[in-house]
């Protein structure tokens, strides 16, 4: 008698160890299709390439198609050992960058990195990066999402 209500106690833990194990998957799934209605998009990116090894600027407009403001947290580059985002202030005649830990793309708002206001400044080019080449920067956000994103090198002249 006490082997048999050991075998249906084993069994029974079974089922309950199964039953944690699809809840788990089935949650775990449900992450996944949450991950893939991704809020943020990325458009118009492009990089103003300059000679010399010179620092380079990243520009792009981010989307956000969600009802919750996201942030751009993080940026870094497989082409580049440095990316980070900078905003260009003015005061009065001069003009100075200064740091930017996080930028706002309001819900269904747009924010644009563009010249004169926020650039990605791009140091220590890992190869030789040239004007009609694509980079890539992954840009990461507070909502978990990462777009890896081409970036179209241009020249000075190609930005006029
Ligand atoms: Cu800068």
């Amino acid at each position: 008698m006490t082997s048999i209500t050991n075998h249906v106690r084993t069994l029974s833990a079974r089922a309950g160890a199964l039953a944690g194990a699809l809840a788990l998957s089935l949650a775990f799934a449900s992450n996944v299709h949450a991950a893939g209605a991704q809020a943020i998009t990325a458009k118009d990116a492009w990089v103003r390439w300059l000679p010399n090894n010179l620092p380079a600027a990243g520009y792009v407009t981010l989307v956000n198609a969600g009802d919750k403001p996201v942030d751009l947290v993080d940026i870094s580059s497989s082409d580049y050992g440095d990316a980070m985002l900078h905003q260009t202030v003015s005061n009065g005649s001069s003009q100075k960058m200064v740091m930017v830990d996080k930028l706002t793309v309001p819900a269904h708002g747009q924010v644009a990195i563009a010249p004169g206001g926020y650039h990605v400044m791009l140091e220590d080019a890992k190869h030789k990066i040239a004007p009609g080449d694509t980079v890539h920067l992954k840009l990461k956000f507070s909502d978990g999402a990462t777009l890896d994103t081409p970036f179209a090198v241009k020249s000075p002249a190609q930005t006029k």
